[in-house]
């Protein structure tokens, strides 16, 4: 605006030479003014015209100054604007800068997290396939069951056989023990065969004082096993009557049965021989071996003993 003000009035501005804010302004080429005094026109009296028209010059020139000053002001300010705008903008590019610098920091931050977030996807990811690999065996560890199953059962089973085992064992070895010291072992019972003679009442009192008694017969098969291994020598037996009016039984409680034990007897007994025969002995080696004679004579003798559930289990 104030270039097309000075513009408008350069055509007032033609003649006058001057200074505005310390600048010099000609409105013609200064030389010619200066070069000018001695001119003619000066010398001789001026021309009314012209003096008029230089003041006409005059006016316009401190026209023009004023609005050059306006300008001047004006251009000031705007100058001061535009400087305070750019202290703004420069105030905002710092805090920008100290905005960028706080978001960077957040995008690294959020990078790393990112970062340990795609990990903890990974190692989910592969605890899923491990899963899956899991998933995959249960079939196979199902089969496994299965097999504990059957092992348990043979497991069971053995645990049984070894204590069946121990109990085979145990009873091997009480066996073996009665055995060293000379008892014999039939189906369930032990049998004593003494060296020794003894009175028959001496020697159950012998037989009672190792846990037994003067030997039973119950059947053909344990007549048979005493027979065979007294082998023809006289043996006295459990069997004895209370005087010549009693009846026979078994002195380890065994009951005597007169039809069953009749087929043991030996030919012709029992003969109750000078009316004072009351105890029995295995006399021959025969089913029908047995003989009635009298009690104070001296034989060797068999005890027997049943074995007590504890020493052994069960016998066969
Ligand atoms: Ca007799």
């Amino acid at each position: 605006v104030a270039e097309a003000r000075m513009k408008e009035n350069e055509v007032d501005v033609q003649v006058a030479h001057f200074t505005v804010d310390n600048q010099d302004i000609s409105l013609w080429p200064r030389g010619e003014w200066a070069n000018s005094p001695t001119d003619p026109v000066f010398s001789s009296s001026p021309d009314p015209q012209l003096l008029g028209k230089i003041d006409d010059v005059k006016t316009s020139v401190h026209m023009l100054k004023g609005r050059a000053e306006n300008v001047s002001v004006f251009l000031r300010s705007e100058i001061r604007k535009l400087r305070n705008k750019l202290e703004d903008s420069h105030t905002e590019l710092q805090m920008l800068n100290g905005t960028l610098r706080v978001s960077n920091a957040q995008i690294q931050l959020l990078n790393s997290k990112l970062k340990n977030a795609n990990n903890q996807l990974q190692t989910l990811m592969r605890g899923w396939q491990e899963l899956d690999d899991l998933n995959s065996q249960i079939p196979m560890l199902k089969q496994d069951l299965a097999k504990t199953g059957e092992l348990k059962t043979k497991v069971e089973q053995l645990r049984k056989d070894l204590q069946t085992l121990g109990t085979s064992l145990s009873r091997q070895r009480y066996i073996l023990e009665m055995a060293s010291q000379d008892w014999k072992y039939f189906q369930g019972n032990f049998y004593y065969f003494s060296t020794k003679r003894k009175s028959w009442y001496s020697a159950e009192q012998f037989c009672t004082t190792r846990d037994s008694h003067l030997t039973s017969v119950t059947s053909a098969k344990e007549q048979e096993f005493l027979y065979k291994t007294a082998a023809g020598i006289s043996y006295w037996i459990g069997l004895t009557k209370t005087g010549s009016s009693g009846t026979w039984h078994w002195i380890d409680g065994t009951l005597y049965i007169e039809r069953e034990n009749a087929r043991f007897w030996a030919k012709g007994e029992p003969n109750n021989g000078y009316g004072n025969e009351h105890c029995v002995n295995l006399e021959k080696s025969s089913l029908m071996s047995w003989n009635d004679v009298n009690c104070d004579g001296e034989l060797q003798f068999i005890c027997k003993k049943n074995p007590k559930p504890l020493e052994m289990d069960q016998l066969d």
